[in-house]
């Protein structure tokens, strides 16, 4: 099912460097409309919860112990072509390998702290979005 939304994280390390605001205005000057939005601290067991995918790749641990390491932004966001459009605003998962100009070349610090969460399919924007926001909290 194709859907005009996708859900994003201000990861912990760009909340630490200041950049909430700066990356928030790049997704809004994409033309991207916030349906939700909320400024938490994940715990240990909704970081594992939520990148249970990646729960036998080497880097799990690390992964969930960053993404408690401080807080976060989470927010779902509308557009057309949302997932695909948002993938192309952040970047690449590794900032050495994003293009100018995209949210992570800029504000990434490596491959883990990565500045940024994009969905990469509607139907786990679906589920991911679902994970944090509740129906009455998204407008
Ligand atoms: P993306 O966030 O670009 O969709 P995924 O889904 O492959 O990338 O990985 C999820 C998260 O896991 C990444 N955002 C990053 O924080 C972390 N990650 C991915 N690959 C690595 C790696 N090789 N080493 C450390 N962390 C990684």
């Amino acid at each position: 099912m194709a859907t005009n939304r996708t859900f994003t994280m201000i990861k912990p390390d760009a909340v630490a460097k200041n950049a909430i605001g700066g990356i928030l205005k790049m997704i809004n000057d994409a033309g991207f409309r916030i349906v939700a939005m909320k400024y938490t601290k994940l715990s240990t067991e909704q970081a594992g919860a939520f990148y249970e995918v990646h729960k036998e790749r080497p880097f799990y641990g690390e992964l969930v112990e960053y993404m408690t390491s401080g807080p976060i932004v989470a927010a779902i966001l509308e557009k057309d072509n949302a997932v695909e459009d948002f993938r192309t605003l952040i970047g690449a998962t590794n900032p050495a390998e994003a293009a100018e100009g995209t949210i992570r070349k800029i504000y990434a610090t490596d491959i883990s702290a990565n500045a940024v969460h994009g969905s990469d399919s509607d139907e786990n924007a679906e589920i991911e979005g679902n994970f944090h926001f509740a129906a009455d909290e998204k407008h």
